[in-house]
């Protein structure tokens, strides 16, 4: 018989197992409980929305069920956890996900259709969570799922902003930004925990005081806030486990009440105190630019001090004294935008837990690890001093303490080399004086990563030389990866049912490799007629929306071009809408004869421009106005047309990514640390074609160059042809594509000079002038393979065999066993 905590469990879950089931009957009925009972409307009649709530509240009931049973496993077994601190969650819908991961999504959907429902209605009924901007964010809610799925004993902590990232709206092809009310319709998939919550404070000074003899520094604080938790179960696949996303959400704390009532404004002193909650009301749309504001500094350190006192807490409760935290407790830094931890765990355990100086630093840095994403010096964030003394000056003392010992070990191991002091120091003197919040990073972590292995060359030869070479065991790469889970079996059924037919199994959407063996049937005509059977029937949606939501009709036979990420100058869409123009004013000037050669393409570009990013907007602007031109001029017909589709989102990205044929990632050499969205694409048999960039460098080294079309200067060569730019001579057809634009053949001739101006020759930072004619010729390679439909269908098998070292659960592997050495905890039950 088996005893103890694990047999009294599982005869316990025996029971309460019997009470959620997970057959259409089952599930049915829950569903009209929920109707009746949790969305209360009546049985007879209710939407496609309200059937949405109600089957969410079904599915949430179950990850709720799992949850308790994962959360209270690990609190026995007591492993090593992974916290993951991110400022930003791209999490998109949760219901098709949900459903997915705990296997139950053909049982949800028979429910639904006997009650008269279509579940692929119900899903799109749900709105985007979208707490965060692009890349960085969207990592982080595929890593979560990923840690979820090889049931790694982690938790993400993130904010809970009640306005997402704004919506885009067009308007004669200009981008306006309106806010996300993602909560005005109620939040299924959160768990709001009112009673789990912690006070945060602001302001005040630093005084000292005596106690026992000793002399303590003490911070008086100036405000106080409460941080509410709201838990957001993530399932993984596969398994029982299901982790936990905390987010944070401010609200006025009930501390200090009756001072603000007794003055007599009661009226007043209720507003203010209300004003509490515009710490975690909205989310900062700028991707990587850093402007000094206060509000973003009390977001980050109101998530970071409500994070760190209730994983301190969750360690108290099992542990007497500080000896084990690292043991037990990896804390893991998504950028430095959550860094101000590194301070906030070394002020608890020197002035609250009263532990020395030293050992509490010793525990900090054995705990904390840090991943950069950033590739430019000036995409550093840096926070004026003056800005973290006034809100919290005792931080800042610790800063200035933990630097002065830095500078000194400095010192001593480099001699007096003051440009290289002042270089590595955490403090930047100047003008105004910043904190590096970089520096402190990597000063404060035993582990700094990056995001692909070129990025760490990078970082080695650029940005953080000196670091690399005081401590070169800290610095590694781990290349990021997409889940297959979300990219794959939510958004692409049809290629995956394809997939586990002709791998005879399912079992490559837990253990990723092996997608390799398709490789062997990459040439079966039989796979590949099925496999454009699919792609055919994934355009045919994709065209549907895009006449919905543009009035253009395009051909399911053209070759659909896609480039959607966050518009950006290095991303260079504007390189893309020069091809494109190119294209147009080629067969304008053609000869009827010659029209029947060309492939017909639509092209397709999709992104948003941070709010105050003039250059970024424009480029938008331009999209439309070429699109307004190409595509009502009938010499051009089905031959070309170009779509912008506006809010590009996640739940967008799993409609277009499906349904396109190839897709364009042209960041100028050097500039992408990564890059994820090239993975997505892969996975799902889009061709690339693409600079030699970021992850896709290794992306080549996986499927091979003859498997996708690439372009461009090569890393290397770039800081050369920078320094001899005005020098080099541009391609005539670069110059009379731009010309066209700048002479006002699209319109908005003014509007549109001060764009031209950023490709002038000597100007051209980006180098597009310098790739445009290697751009082309990708172009027309790829024009030449569509024509040839059996080799490009091999190409695009290859490129869904060889996806699998991208795939997250690879990155999280990797994490796990080098960075965070932690362990895999499986709920048994
Ligand atoms: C962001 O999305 C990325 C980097 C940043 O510094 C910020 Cl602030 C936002 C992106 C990188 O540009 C991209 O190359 C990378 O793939 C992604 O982070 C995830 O690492």
């Amino acid at each position: 018989r088996r005893s103890g905590f694990a047999g009294r469990a599982e005869r316990m879950f025996g029971l309460m197992d019997g009470f959620l089931k997970n057959d259409p009957w089952s599930l049915q009925k829950d569903v009209m409980h929920h109707v009746e009972y949790t969305v209360a409307r009546s049985r007879f009649s209710f939407d496609d929305f309200e059937a949405y709530l109600a089957l969410s509240h079904t599915i949430r009931d179950r990850l709720i069920e799992r949850w308790h049973d994962t959360q209270v496993y690990f609190k026995r077994k007591d492993p090593k956890r992974l916290y993951f601190l991110s400022l930003e969650f791209l999490m998109g819908r949760s219901l098709s996900n949900s459903t997915v991961n705990l296997g139950i999504k053909d049982q949800c959907a028979d429910a639904l259709n006997q009650l008269g429902f279509e579940f692929e209605q119900l899903v799109e009924q749900e709105g985007d969570a979208a707490l965060g901007n692009g890349g960085l964010a969207r990592l982080s809610a595929c890593q979560m799922d990923s840690l979820a799925t090889l049931d790694f004993p982690a938790w993400g902590y993130g904010l809970r902003y009640q306005f997402g990232l704004f919506r885009q709206v067009i308007l004669d092809g200009f981008q306006h930004e309106q806010p996300d009310y993602w909560l005005n319709f109620g939040n299924p998939w959160e768990i709001e925990r009112i009673h789990v919550s912690y006070a945060v404070k602001f302001y005040g000074a630093v005084e000292e005081e005596l106690l026992n003899g000793v002399k303590r520094k003490v911070w008086i604080p100036g405000e106080t806030v409460e941080a509410v938790a709201y838990d957001n179960p993530i399932p993984g696949y596969g398994t029982r486990n299901t982790i936990n996303l905390r987010l944070w959400a401010a609200k006025p704390s009930g501390e200090g009440d009756m001072e603000s009532y007794n003055t007599g404004d009661y009226i007043n002193a209720v507003v203010n105190r209300q004003r509490a909650e515009t710490i975690s009301s909205v989310l900062y749309p700028d991707d990587r630019s850093y402007q000094g504001k206060e509000l973003r500094l009390k977001q980050q350190y109101f998530f970071v001090t409500a994070s760190t006192q209730d994983i301190i807490r969750r360690y108290k409760d099992s542990h007497s004294n500080f000896d084990d935290f690292s043991n037990k407790v990896a804390l893991q830094l998504n950028d430095t935008h959550p860094s101000l931890a590194i301070i906030e765990v070394m002020r608890i355990l020197i002035d609250e837990e009263n532990i020395e100086w030293n050992r509490a630093w010793s525990i900090v840095c054995d705990s904390f690890s840090f991943t950069t994403h950033t590739v430019s010096p000036e995409g550093l964030e840096k926070i004026p001093a003056d800005l973290l003394g006034s809100l919290l000056p005792r931080h800042l003392e610790i800063i200035y303490e933990i630097n002065f010992l830095f500078m000194e070990e400095l010192k001593k191991k480099l001699g007096l080399n003051y440009s290289q002091l002042s270089q590595m120091s955490i403090v930047e003197e100047g003008a105004v004086k910043n904190i590096r919040m970089a520096n402190l990073s990597i000063v404060g972590c035993h582990a700094v990563n990056g995001v692909s292995r070129v990025h760490l060359e990078l970082l080695k030869k650029r940005v953080f030389k000196d670091f690399c070479e005081l401590w070169p065991q800290k610095f590694q790469y781990k290349t990021n990866g997409a889940t297959q889970r979300r990219w794959m079996v939510v958004s692409n059924p049809n290629l995956c049912g394809l997939i586990s037919k002709w791998l005879g199994t399912e079992a490559w959407i837990r253990d990723v490799d092996l997608l390799i063996g398709l490789k062997e049937f990459a040439s079966n005509t039989d796979l590949q007629h099925e496999w454009r059977m699919v792609k055919r029937v994934n355009k045919m949606r994709l065209a549907e929306y895009i006449e919905a939501i543009s009035g253009v009709k395009v051909s399911v036979d053209a070759m659909f071009d896609v480039q959607i990420k966050r518009i950006h100058e290095y991303k260079r869409q504007l390189l893309n809408l020069f091809g494109i123009i190119h294209r147009y004013d080629c067969i304008k000037n053609m000869e009827k004869s010659g029209k029947t050669k060309v492939v017909p393409r639509v092209c397709i570009i999709g992104g948003k421009a941070a709010p105050g990013y003039e250059i970024a907007k424009k480029i938008i602007k331009l999209c439309h106005a070429v699109a307004e031109t190409i595509n009502n001029d009938p010499d051009v017909g089905d031959l070309l047309k170009l779509v912008f589709i506006p809010d590009y989102n996640v739940s967008v990205a799993e409609l277009v990514i499906p349904g396109s044929d190839l897709s364009q990632h042209l960041s100028t050499a050097g500039h992408e640390a990564s890059g994820t969205g090239s993975m997505k694409f892969l996975m799902n048999g889009c061709l690339l074609l693409a600079t030699s960039d970021g992850s896709t460098i290794e992306i080549i080294e996986e499927i091979g160059n003859d498997n996708m079309f690439v372009f461009g200067a090569k890393v290397d060569e770039v800081p050369a042809l920078r320094e001899m730019k005005s020098s080099l001579k541009v391609p005539l057809q670069f110059a009379r594509v731009v010309r066209m634009v700048r002479d006002g053949y699209f319109g908005h001739k003014d509007y549109f000079e001060s764009l031209c101006k950023t490709v002038e020759n000597g100007g051209d930072f980006y180098l597009l002038g310098n790739d445009f004619m290697s751009y082309l010729e990708a172009q027309a390679a790829a024009d030449k393979t569509f024509v040839d439909q059996e080799k490009w269908t091999r190409m695009s098998i290859l490129s869904s065999a060889g996806s699998s070292r991208f795939s997250s659960d690879r990155t999280i592997q990797e994490y796990a066993e080098k960075t965070w050495n932690i362990e895999p905890c499986k709920c048994p039950f």
